[in-house]
């Protein structure tokens, strides 16, 4: 494990590489165990660094075989070799060809970085330090560098042979037995973004005439067999492709774009150049095997991943601190474009569920951190959700502020001024202040402060002046390393609506007219005034989340009724059932914990049946509202001193409430939405096939033999895997002999596919009965479970522990227990699934305090664990550290 490097790194200390390498000419003869890897690299001094400079190069775990300098063999008094570096303290200050030779044993690779084996298939990872595996190599992003790669294999062990950029030769050995292929990337790339694959695969193949007439040919290899599943994720690469040109008149720049899907990953799927490898998951699709969920996300991940080639291929970034440069502006630009390819509201009240559900409890917690951090022990560990959805959040805010139109300019400066180069936010963000004619330096706090800004909007009619007067605050609340703040730049869009249902015109004291409907708040408060308001109106703000910021408005519950029926802003109608949801959910749980009976709101019962009525909505609409806060929504805006088990009574019984009050709308509207029709992903069938089974999931709340009879009658009839998982969901919330035979059956029918075994793993996991960790447990010795596979992990044991909130946090902490006895046991062998693991504590702090003490000992025995990962190592202090 690398423990003998100097850490922390900061960003404070970064200083321009003292080499740079021109081109890396790599020849890698494959092998299970012993994969030899020639480098020939040709380094210069760097003109912009302090000469002379010892050359040193980045390793992790390698073996060197062989040196040289300039064709000769170099004495071993010139160089240090250790497994972590390479270091020639004199080298001549002049371009020079080193060539390196090291030997690699990819079946013992089980971190999954570096080049690996999944399965039969020898594939890499590269991000964020992995090539430093296979070679010594200046590993950091602002050292880019022209790749030639030349593999070579055993036929019979791995027939195909790929790498980034286009193939230049391929051929057979002399031997017959081996063979080779040359390919040849033109674009100068960082070293992350270098992928090869080989293995047997096999190939679809389509084409893409580009908008300057360039033919591309795309290609998607997957294991054999399995080709009749690739038809969807090809449908979206080509829809994302043209989407790319026409939004941001971005052209692919090769001749071939590949992706192949590999069954052992550790994240979703990684965007090399022109060579994208992707987790199977987000690749294979069929109506029998994958969910509308499932196929959501190939279309997102494969155009993220393809929307890379432009945000963090071409302009990549300086240091590791400006990940969210091509990660937050990557994800922006794919919720864009399934805005455009779906519906924009669902899609914007989606992203902002799942924003609050993870980045806002990671900014409330101990690993909170800024969209730039300034630190890190452990790149791998920020990966997060800060980075990615905050930083499109931030994205987004520039595009609120400055308006589509000069967004756009502000991006196409972006591209014609950086591309080629490794680029920071400060030159990210200068470019829409440049477009914008503006100075946005303050806007630069949204990169550097942690932590989610508070808003107050206190809203005062004065009927006599006809004036309406908003006053809004904001504080930011103190994170790790950040005890006081500065105000932030906080753009808020928001209208006025009227008595009759429409926005009134906002009109300043000035008489000027409020441009967009946009407040830029940027001092700690301020007040607006606005004339010419003839009747009280409903303030409706932040409409479309326009600043990812936490607000509190003081609107009674019945303005909040008005407001989920009239506001002419999607989002806020959505928001405003949310809250009048989360604040009857929040009450009822304190009143349970003091043993008192939960409130009822029948008004708030009746407002969702005016929705599930109402014939001028969308069903994917109508389905998000109706689907409650969850039970970790609740316990986040709680706050402290948390009872998951009060949490989930809570919700439970406003369940039951509406499920009683509303059983005939919701029985006609599953029938309504039970269509014959065959399956289709598209936007608006899975929108019906959403509200249909929301309403079946409240159907079976209360496990009653009709409502059982229902869903086992889905089950069976289903003729996609939606509608099965759906009946089986609801199936297993109900301890019932139905749900044994269910799941027994679901296991004969799929045993023999992994991607759908992790279905029916994730779904007992999150069963919330006492039961359920026995159950967990058993469930790691079955034979379809492997403590190697990512993805049998997170379907087993990231469900418990992530979508289970009253078991893994059991009153007991045998819930803590076992996921620390699992991050314990996959440390050694795969840190940064181990360390993903124990991040799921990350909230101990907000429990009630038997719960917490329990959580804090659990983190406690893992922080005294002798040589612990850095990964695993980094989370626990941060985890654990007084802030
Ligand atoms: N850049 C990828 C994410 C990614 C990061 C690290 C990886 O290595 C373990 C793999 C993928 C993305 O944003 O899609
Ligand atoms: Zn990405």
């Amino acid at each position: 494990m690398r423990t003998d490097e100097p850490h922390p790194i900061r960003l404070q200390d970064y200083r321009p590489p003292d080499w740079l390498v021109d081109t890396v000419e790599l020849d890698v003869s494959l092998d299970a165990s012993a994969t030899r890897v020639r480098a020939s690299l040709l380094l210069r001094p760097n003109p912009k660094a302090a000469a002379p400079a010892p050359l040193v190069l980045d390793g992790d775990g390698l073996t060197l075989v062989a040196l040289r300098l300039d064709g000769e063999p170099l004495a071993s008094v010139h160089y240090v070799a250790t497994p972590d570096r390479l270091s020639l303290a004199q080298p001549p200050q002049r371009p020079l060809r080193l060539e390196i030779e090291t030997l690699v044993d990819p079946s013992a690779n089980t971190q999954l970085m570096g080049l690996y084996r999944s399965g039969k298939t020898y594939c890499t990872q590269c991000e964020a330090e992995g090539f430093r595996r296979i070679t010594y190599f200046p590993d950091r992003p602002d050292v880019m560098a022209v790749y030639t790669t030349r593999i070579e294999a055993d036929i019979t062990d791995a027939p195909v042979l790929l790498a980034n950029g286009n193939l230049k030769e391929a051929g057979t050995l002399p031997s017959g037995k081996r063979h080779f292929a040359v390919w040849h990337d033109p674009f100068p790339k960082p070293a992350y973004l270098f992928a090869l694959v080989g293995g047997t695969l096999a190939v679809v193949e389509d084409r893409f005439r580009t908008m300057s007439g360039r033919d591309v040919t795309l290609r998607i290899y997957v294991e054999p067999g399995k080709e009749d599943r690739c038809g969807y994720a090809m449908d979206s690469l080509k829809r994302a492709m043209r989407w790319d040109e026409q939004a941001f008149g971005r052209e692919y720049d090769l001749d071939m774009f590949m992706i192949v899907a590999v069954s052992d990953f550790n994240m979703g799927a990684m965007e090399n150049k022109g060579l994208n490898i992707f987790n199977d998951k987000y690749i294979l699709a069929s109506p029998e095997t994958a969910t509308d969920t499932d196929y959501a996300s190939i279309e997102a991940i494969v155009a993220h991943e393809y929307f890379h080639n432009w945000t963090g291929n071409r302009i990549t970034c300086r240091d590791w601190f400006q990940l969210c440069l091509k990660e937050g502006l990557t994800v922006f630009r794919d919720q864009e474009f399934t805005s455009d390819e779906r519906s924009r509201p669902v899609e914007r009240i989606k992203d902002v569920r799942g924003l609050r559900a993870h980045q806002c409890v990671e900014d409330a917690g101990p690993l909170a951190h800024p969209v730039r951090p300034t630190l890190y022990h452990e790149i791998n560990n920020f990966y997060t959700t800060t980075v990615y959805e905050k930083g499109a959040e931030v994205v987004r805010m520039l595009q609120v502020l400055l308006g589509p139109q000069q967004f756009r300019q502000g991006m196409d400066l972006y591209f014609t001024r950086h591309d080629g180069e490794a680029a920071t936010i400060e030159q990210f963000v200068q470019c829409f202040a440049d477009a914008g004619g503006r100075d946005l330096s303050q806007f630069m706090l949204w990169y550097a402060q942690s932590g989610t800004p508070e808003i107050v909007a206190t809203g005062s009619y004065d009927a006599r002046a006809k004036t309406y007067r908003l006053d809004l605050a904001q504080t930011l609340p103190p994170t790790p390393g950040q005890p006081s703040k500065e105000p932030m730049v906080i753009p808020l869009v928001a209208g006025l609506v009227g008595p009759d249902g429409r926005d009134l015109p906002l009109q300043r004291a000035d008489g000027a007219p409020l441009e967009r409907g946009l407040l830029t708040l940027d001092r700690p408060a301020a007040s607006y005034v606005f004339t010419g308001v003839e009747q009280r109106p409903v303030p409706s703000i932040n409409r479309g989340f326009s600043a990812p910021v936490r607000l509190t408005v003081n609107v009674s519950d019945e303005d909040l009724r008005f407001l989920a029926n009239h506001d002419s802003d999607p989002f806020n109608r959505w928001q405003a059932v949310h809250t009048l949801a989360m604040r009857l959910l929040v009450d009822s749980t304190e009143a349970i914990r003091r043993s008192e009976p939960p409130r009822q709101d029948p008004a708030l019962v009746a407002a969702i049946k005016a929705v599930l009525t109402s014939r001028d909505l969308e069903p994917a609409f109508v389905a998000q509202v109706i689907a409650l806060p969850s039970e970790s929504d609740i316990a986040r805006e709680i706050a402290r001193d948390v009872n998951p088990d009060a949490v989930y009574a809570a919700r439970q019984t406003l369940r039951q409430a509406i499920m009683t009050t509303l059983s005939k709308t919701l029985a006609t509207t599953y029938q309504r939405l039970s269509s014959p029709e065959p399956y289709s992903p598209d936007a608006d069938a899975t929108g019906r096939r959403a509200l249909k089974n929301t309403c079946l999931d409240l159907i079976t709340t209360a496990c009653d033999p009709s409502a059982i009879a229902l869903a086992k009658r889905q089950y069976e009839r289903a003729d996609n895997m939606t509608d099965r998982m759906a009946a089986l969901q609801a199936l297993t919330l109900c301890d019932c002999t139905e749900r044994t035979a269910a799941l027994d059956d679901f296991y004969r029918r799929y045993s023999g596919d992994p991607l759908i075994v992790d279905k029916w793993l994730s779904l007992q996991a999150a069963i919330p009965e006492p039961a359920t960790l026995e159950r967990v447990k058993a469930l790691t010795s079955h034979p379809a479970f492997s403590m190697a596979n990512p993805n049998r992990v997170r379907a087993l044991i990231g469900a418990f522990a992530m979508s289970n909130q009253t078991q893994s946090n059991r009153a007991d902490g045998r819930g803590y227990d076992f996921i620390v006895d699992t991050v314990l046991a996959i440390d050694p062998k795969n840190p940064q699934l181990a360390a993903r693991l124990l991040s799921a504590l990350k909230s101990w702090r907000v429990l009630e305090p038997r719960r917490r003490s329990l959580a804090r000992a659990a983190l406690k025995r893992v922080a005294g664990t002798p040589s612990l990962s850095r990964d695993v190592g980094d989370i626990v202090q941060r985890a654990l550290a007084e802030s």
